[in-house]
C-alpha cells in the first residue's frame, strides 16, 4: 500500500548571487523530486543574517508541500539541490548560495542532528516565521505554538517583505 502523503514546511534562503533566480530554482527543482507535490510558495522576505560571521542580507522564503516519501529521503533529495547551487559548507551559519531547511513533517519528532524535527531553532527566527505565516495563516509549530503567536514574540527588524516573488511550477511541466 502506499503510504499516505504527509505536509511538509521547507526554509529556503539565499544570500551570494542570483539570490531570487536561486530561490525560483530551488522551487522548480523540488518540485521535480519524485512523490513530492508543492502545494505553495511564501513572498520573499529580505533579512539580516542572524548569527555567524559578516555577511550579506539574505532572501528567505517557506514553501509547503505534500510528500509521500520518508523524511530522510527528501533531506537526500534536499541535500542534491543544494549541492547543485555549489554551496560550499564551510562556516557555520556562513553565506551560501542555498540553503533548505526541513522545518516540520506532519506527525514527525526527531532528536537525530542528522535530521532535527521540527527544526530546533525555527520558532524564534522570523526569517521564517514571517513568510510562512504569509503562506499558512493558521500554520502551528509543533511543540511551540501557532505561527501567529511565535512571531508576534519574535524579532522582527531584520526581516522585510521584499518587491519579488516566486512561482509554484504547473504540475505538467
Ligand atoms: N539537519 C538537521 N536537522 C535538519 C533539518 N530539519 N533540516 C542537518 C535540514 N537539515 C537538518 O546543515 C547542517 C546539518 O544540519 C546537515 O548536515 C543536516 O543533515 P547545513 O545546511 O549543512 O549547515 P547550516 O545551515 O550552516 O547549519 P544549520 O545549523 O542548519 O544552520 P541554520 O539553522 O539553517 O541557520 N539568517 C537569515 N537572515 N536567514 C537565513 O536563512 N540561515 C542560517 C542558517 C543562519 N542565519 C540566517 C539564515
Ligand atoms: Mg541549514
Amino acid at each position: 500500500m502506499r503510504p499516505a502523503a504527509r505536509s511538509v514546511v521547507l526554509a529556503l534562503g539565499s544570500n551570494l548571487g542570483a539570490r531570487r533566480d536561486i530561490l525560483q530554482g530551488a522551487v522548480d527543482a523540488i518540485a521535480g523530486i519524485p512523490e513530492v507535490q508543492v502545494i505553495a510558495v511564501s513572498p520573499v522576505y529580505e533579512t539580516v543574517p542572524v548569527g555567524g560571521p559578516p555577511q550579506p542580507d539574505y532572501l528567505n522564503a517557506v514553501l509547503l508541500a505534500r510528500t509521500t516519501l520518508p523524511s530522510r529521503a527528501l533531506l537526500g533529495y534536499l541535500h542534491e539541490i543544494e549541492a547543485a547551487y555549489r554551496r560550499v559548507r564551510e562556516v557555520r551559519w556562513g553565506p551560501r548560495t542555498l540553503d533548505i531547511d526541513i522545518i516540520t513533517v506532519d506527525g514527525e519528532a526527531s532528536t537525530d542532528p542528522e535530521l532535527t524535527l521540527p527544526h530546533p531553532r525555527a520558532h524564534e527566527r522570523a526569517f521564517v516565521l514571517a513568510p510562512w505565516h504569509d503562506a499558512d495563516p493558521d500554520a502551528v509549530l509543533p511543540g511551540q505554538g501557532p505561527v501567529a503567536t511565535l512571531l508576534a514574540a519574535a524579532d522582527t527588524s531584520g526581516v522585510r517583505r521584499a518587491e519579488m516573488m516566486l512561482t509554484v511550477p504547473s504540475e505538467d511541466t
